[in-house]
């Protein structure tokens, strides 16, 4: 993998001054509006850490976010719509019941309109902010955002329904959602890292705790330790109220390789998580990536190219004027 990567970013580097452009994902470029909005990054970053700096919730709240967006019709902002009466938008899905962060998308929006009217995405702004957040504890951006993305104009509860994966998911179902992206096995067991920030909903996983095969039973892949203390916090199957951390290792805040180390120790929250245990190869990338430095160098590759799904550039789609509704 390293190997390869390596040979890669070489190829790129010997094409670079031929063929410009070879070695960008689709047409995102580094730093796309360094002569229309020079300061948008930098407006973008500092309304961010503003926000994070009084609520240490937030990376994951915009983290998941941009997930979100991107496994919805593409990386186009069509997760920050509003509806408009015209039927349910993705806000209004059940997977996005707990969303939230809108407002502060919102905020950076604002800022970045003052300095250039009508210039930067929100699409842009979303997959900055994401990565703004989860950076701030560490001072340095964890991982490259090409930008040049467009805004679509359709957010539809239906398709983010049938598009983001569940907590239910078994290991193929996961690898079939994430391939129906372009994305690998890798970057499935990778990107889950995103769950060592953040908390879940009870009624999320709680059928692993009180009635796992319609019998009243636990989930035996489950660490039973885990699982009382999961039940002190989550007294019903229908607890919709009750979060707990996702990483109960450490700080759920902490972005770190834990969340492996948890799932080796069968305390993975979801069941989506502890899939990534009954794949041979996923649980041998598992395994690796508990090495925190290999995690981050893999975390940067595989949110490019979750970055670069299905994104709309050049002309197609629009800047919104207010990342809450299309431009009319
Ligand atoms: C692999 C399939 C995935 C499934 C089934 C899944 C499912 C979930 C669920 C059910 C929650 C809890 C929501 C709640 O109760 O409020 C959650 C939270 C979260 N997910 Fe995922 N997720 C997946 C992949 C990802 C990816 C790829 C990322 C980002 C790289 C991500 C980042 C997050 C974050 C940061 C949270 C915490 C949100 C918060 O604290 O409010 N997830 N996920
Ligand atoms: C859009 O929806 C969010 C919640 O999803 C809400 O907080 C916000 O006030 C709404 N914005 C407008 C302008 O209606
Ligand atoms: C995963 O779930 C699908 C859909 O429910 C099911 O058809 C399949 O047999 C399951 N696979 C495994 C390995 O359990
Ligand atoms: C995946 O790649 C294929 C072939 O390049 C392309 O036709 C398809 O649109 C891509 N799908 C997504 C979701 O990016
Ligand atoms: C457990 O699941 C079974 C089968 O789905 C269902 O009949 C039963 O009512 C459930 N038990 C509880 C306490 O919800
Ligand atoms: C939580 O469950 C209650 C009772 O079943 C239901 O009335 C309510 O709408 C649910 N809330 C959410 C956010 O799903
Ligand atoms: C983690 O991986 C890096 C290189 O990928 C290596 O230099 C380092 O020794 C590894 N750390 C541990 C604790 O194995
Ligand atoms: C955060 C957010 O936008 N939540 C919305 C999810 O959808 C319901 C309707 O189903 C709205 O009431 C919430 O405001």
């Amino acid at each position: 993998m390293k190997m390869q990567t390596n040979i890669l970013l070489l190829v790129c580097l010997v094409l670079f001054t031929s063929f410009l452009g070879v070695c960008q994902a689709g047409s995102l470029r580094k730093n796309f509006y360094h002569k229309t909005c020079p300061r948008a990054e930098q407006i973008v970053k500092s309304v961010t850490w503003k926000h994070v700096a009084s609520n240490p919730n937030l990376p994951a709240k915009l983290l998941r976010m941009h997930f979100h967006d991107c496994f919805v019709r593409g990386c186009e902002a069509s997760v920050l719509l509003n509806s408009t009466g015209n039927g349910p938008v993705e806000k209004d899905a059940i997977p996005n019941l707990t969303l939230s962060g809108f407002d502060v998308v919102d905020d950076i929006k604002a800022a970045v309109e003052k300095e250039c009217e009508g210039v930067v995405s929100c699409a842009d702004i979303l997959a900055l902010a994401a990565r703004d957040s989860v950076s701030f504890p560490f001072h340095h951006p964890m991982w490259k955002v090409l930008t040049g993305r467009r805004d679509g104009i359709v957010s539809s509860r239906f398709e983010a329904l049938a598009n983001i994966p569940a907590p239910f998911f078994n290991f193929t179902q996961l690898k079939n959602n994430f391939a129906s992206k372009n994305l690998t096995l890798h970057d499935l067991v990778v990107l889950s890292g995103g769950h060592t920030i953040g908390i879940g909903h009870c009624n999320l996983f709680s059928s692993r705790l009180y009635n796992f095969t319609g019998k009243g039973d636990q989930d035996p892949s489950l660490d039973p330790k885990y699982a009382n203390f999961l039940k002190s916090k989550c007294k019903s199957l229908g607890d919709n109220t009750t979060t707990v951390p996702m990483d109960p290792s450490n700080n759920f805040q902490k972005f770190d390789s834990s969340y492996y180390s948890i799932l080796l120790q069968n305390k993975g929250l979801f069941q989506s998580d502890a899939a990534l245990l009954t794949n041979k190869q996923s649980k041998k990338t598992v395994k690796e990536l508990v090495n925190q430095s290999d995690f981050f160098t893999e975390f940067a590759q595989s949110m490019k190219r979750m970055g670069a799904i299905q994104v709309l550039t050049g002309k197609a789609g629009e800047i919104r004027k207010h990342c809450w509704k299309v431009n009319s």
